[in-house]
């Protein structure tokens, strides 16, 4: 430990979560070294820049880099505390693959030091630290590992999940209540006194298999209830419904709470984390599987749509409103939106265009397409069918004058206005569709 008792910490993976948790543990006065893969990423970082768009974070890093305090290197190198957050993917079958997680602990484990604290973030299948924990383990048999012995255990190993919302990670970095799960009760306490460093959230103890179950089981959560609003609309679309007005009544019973239809589920945590527990209980699980194909489905039926509603008017010019997973932000990964206008830009090319104020050009899948980028104000003077596929502030605002001769197909309800005539037209051309 240095002088003023502050650890020093190792962040293993630079990405969407590593990194504003390297840069917040800096923040807080502990010495950070960032390790990854990938020198053009320690090399952006020790220029105090970064490779990752998120609010604030690129002012934070600049100064934690200038004051010494955050530094990074494609190798671990010892430390107090070693955090893991690296990348849990699944292969074509949904089976989770951790192998990124014990790459970093076999990479970990040679610099560990009685004392120790190894911690993994990344979201994970149930048993992935006691895994972590079992390699480090066989790589030194020297240490007393927790669960191993029966004596004081040399080193902590804890499981605690990131809980936060890409555009608002550093907030909810540090104010979200955590989840601290550790192999041993003794594991926990040594990771809580670390959180406590930097979180002004309620840190809650408990063991590793319980954390692990938690973070999967918040995003499955959320997933079976966005399953039931798409559900929901697409029922509306077969009977000629208006599912936003069924919704808005429905919510006004105290004990409903409906959420709110989209054109799919996207990001990378709460369409991938559910099939986490469907493989771990795959007999168990027909909700969430089933919750997970309704979303999935929800993409189809809403190319369906409006492939009928573009193909029943050839001279048409077609908006389509957002290419993000989600509104006011820039990041395109696992995006229905995007899924769903290159889908559109494929099959009718050049009437295609796309308005994404987030984005300096259309992604590689337009390539050869013919559809083009153009800015909101082009849309609205020049297109006659608009497709909302993003509920980005700057579309919500657009006034009624603005769009009220068009043909809207709104998959996320922003503007409940949209006049009755126009609608009715659309909503024939839907029907036609489902
Ligand atoms: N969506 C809907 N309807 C809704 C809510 C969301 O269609 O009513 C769609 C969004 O458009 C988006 C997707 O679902 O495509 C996910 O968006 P989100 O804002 O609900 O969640 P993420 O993926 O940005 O972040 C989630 C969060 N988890 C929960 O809210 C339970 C976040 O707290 C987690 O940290 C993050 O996953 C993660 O890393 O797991």
């Amino acid at each position: 430990m240095k002088s003023e008792n502050k650890p020093d910490v190792c962040v293993v993976g630079l990405g969407y979560i590593g990194l504003p948790t390297a840069a917040i543990i800096a923040r807080a006065g502990c010495k950070v070294l960032g390790v990854d893969i990938s020198q053009a990423v320690v090399d952006t970082i020790n220029r105090g820049e970064i490779h990752i768009e998120e609010v604030d974070l690129d002012g934070l890093v600049q100064g934690v880099v200038a004051r010494g305090l955050l530094s990074a290197a494609t190798q671990v190198a010892p430390a107090d505390v070693f955090v893991i957050a690296v990348p849990t993917p699944f292969d074509k079958q949904h089976a989770p693959d951790i192998s990124y997680v014990l790459a970093a602990g076999a990479a970990v484990a040679p610099v560990l030091k009685p004392g120790d604290i190894v911690i993994l973030e990344s979201t994970s299948p149930v048993g992935t630290t006691e895994q972590l924990r079992d390699l480090i383990h066989e790589a030194r048999p020297d240490l007393k590992c927790p669960g191993h012995t029966h004596a004081t255990p040399d080193i902590s190993i804890a499981y605690c999940p990131e809980r936060v919302l890409p555009g608002k990670i550093l907030e909810e970095l540090t104010n979200n209540d955590r989840s601290i799960g550790g192999i041993t009760p003794r594991c926990a306490r040594k990771a809580l006194a670390f959180y406590k460093r930097f979180v002004r959230g309620t840190c809650v103890t408990t063991d590793a298999r319980s954390a692990e179950m938690t973070k999967l089981v918040e995003n499955a959560y959320r997933d079976v209830n966005i399953a039931f609003a798409n559900e929901l609309s697409m029922v509306a679309d077969h009977m000629g419904l208006d599912v936003w007005e069924v919704i808005r009544l429905a919510n006004r019973h105290p004990r409903v709470n409906i959420l709110t239809p989209g054109p799919g589920v996207g990001g990378h945590c709460i369409a991938v984390d559910p099939w986490f527990i469907v493989h771990g209980a795959p007999q168990q699980t027909p909700l969430i599987r089933t919750a997970r194909g309704v979303n999935d489905g929800k993409i189809h039926h809403v190319i369906a749509t409006a492939q009928k509603l573009i193909a029943a008017h050839p001279d048409a010019r077609v908006a389509c409103l957002g290419l993000a997973f989600k509104a006011n932000i820039d990041d395109f990964r696992e995006s229905p939106a995007r899924l769903v206008a290159a889908t559109l830009a494929r099959r009718f090319g050049e009437r295609i265009q796309v308005v994404e104020p987030y984005a300096d050009g259309l992604p590689r899948e337009f390539e050869g397409t013919g559809a083009t980028q153009i800015d909101v104000d082009t849309a609205l003077e020049e297109c006659d069918i608009l497709i909302v596929l993003v509920d980005h502030d700057i579309f919500r605002v657009v006034p009624l004058a603005e769009r009220a001769t068009k043909l809207v197909y709104d998959t996320r309800g922003i503007w409940p206005d949209q006049p009755k005539a126009v609608e009715g037209e659309a909503q024939q051309n839907l029907r036609l569709a489902s």
